[in-house]
């Protein structure tokens, strides 16, 4: 017998679809993995990208979904990789970034959840601050290994308790608040 879910995660990102599913857990939210590959618009504005991702997951899904728009953004390299950060991951990577960098660290890792279904398009935005670490640390996907929230010294990758204190989980916990109380 299929599953039923109460809202599809779209996404073609498994390591997203996999936190935001514990997250939700807690919150009694059961959520299914809706594997996709949605085209991005160009844009600077995060919004503006997960607005179009929502769009277009809803139409192909038809089922109440949620998609989300990360993006990594250092004060000395003035916000970037931001909405190129799945891009930049790919090309240069966590060592390609490190080289980029000297004295000033700081960094911001921001999450958009946008939630649509047929009545609502719903927006909500987080963000961690902290810094990026000199090295490599811990084994971990997309930027984990470098990022250092300001809460701690080691990397979201060392980190056990990530879900509890990352991008995702704040704009998920927003998320939640709202669609629960809906
Ligand atoms: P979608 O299909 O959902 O768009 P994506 O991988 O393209 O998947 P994003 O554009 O939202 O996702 O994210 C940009 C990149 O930022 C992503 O590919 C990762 O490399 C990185 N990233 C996002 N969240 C992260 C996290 O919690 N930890 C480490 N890296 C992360």
């Amino acid at each position: 017998m299929p599953q039923s879910y109460d809202l599809y995660f779209a996404s073609s990102n498994i390591h997203k679809f996999r936190e935001a599913k514990k997250i939700l857990e807690d919150f009694k939210i059961n959520l299914g993995f809706f594997k996709c590959e949605l085209e991005e618009i160009q844009s600077h504005s995060l919004l503006e990208i997960t607005k179009g991702k929502a769009l277009q997951a809803f139409k192909k899904c038809k089922n109440p979904i949620i998609v989300e728009d990360d993006g990594l953004s250092i004060n000395s390299l003035n916000g970037f990789p931001g909405p190129y950060s799945s891009y930049v991951f790919k090309t240069i990577g966590n060592k390609g970034i490190l080289k980029l960098l000297n004295q000033n660290r700081k960094a911001k890792f921001i999450s958009i959840i946008s939630f649509h279904d047929k009545k609502n398009l719903e927006f909500f935005e987080s963000k961690v601050y902290g810094i990026i670490s000199d090295k490599i640390k811990g084994k971990g996907w997309g930027y984990d290994p470098i990022f250092i929230p300001s809460e701690s010294n080691k990397t979201f990758a060392q980190l056990k308790n990530k879900n509890e204190l990352s991008h995702r989980f704040k704009a998920l916990k927003n998320f939640s608040n709202w669609y629960l109380g809906k």
